[in-house]
């Protein structure tokens, strides 16, 4: 019997915490980065794996950059689910609105889940009113507890059976 693979792709702005969420879920994840102003900032993608009730989950990160919108293309190919991730402390701006009304349009499952919530100046009731008929969870990307539990809410909503993704990686 083929084993239960599933290709997440994480998707959300810059500096939102998609590779810091990765590193959480699985601390031998590889990160493609460079150095930017005040941190390290995405330019290829992350990639994590890590075991939900059985099922190997895949973990894809793309760069939050809107320039990279070739990249997260291509990253998305084949996947199974997404991650929106939503910096607590921004706005929903029109970048967010693209990324959210690309996922809506796929009809690829996702869920949303709202980052950094401790920070001063979080506002995720705000962010809430945005999005509607999508799951959405408030989480901290540094906190693995929290992080995988929301993963593992998500996941076991996926279909079994699909094993996109290949031997190879
Ligand atoms: N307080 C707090 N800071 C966080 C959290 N998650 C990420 N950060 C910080 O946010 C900054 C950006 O995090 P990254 O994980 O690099 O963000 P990214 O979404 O991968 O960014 P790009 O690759 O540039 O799109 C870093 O300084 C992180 O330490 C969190 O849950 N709480
Ligand atoms: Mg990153």
């Amino acid at each position: 019997m083929a084993e239960d693979k599933l290709k997440i792709v994480v998707f959300g702005a810059f500096g939102a915490g998609k590779t810091t969420l990765i590193k959480t879920l699985d601390p031998q994840s590889k990160h493609v980065e460079a150095d930017g102003v005040g941190g390290s900032t995405t330019i290829a993608l992350d990639f994590g794996k890590v075991e939900v009730n059985g099922r190997h989950v895949y973990l894809f990160g793309t760069p939050g950059q809107e320039r990279f919108e070739f990249a997260r293309e291509i990253i998305g190919k084949g996947m199974d689910g997404a991650i929106l991730l939503v910096d607590a402390t921004c706005p929903f701006d029109e970048f967010v609105r693209h990324l959210y009304d690309s996922l809506t349009g796929s009809h690829i499952p996702f869920v949303v889940m709202i980052n950094k919530y401790e920070e001063v100046g979080a506002q995720p009731a705000a962010l809430k009113k945005h999005m509607g008929g999508v799951p959405v969870h408030t989480i901290s990307a540094k906190n693995r507890q929290v992080a995988f539990n929301t993963l593992c809410t998500f996941v076991a909503t996926l279909p079994h059976g699909h094993g996109h993704v290949d031997h190879t990686i």
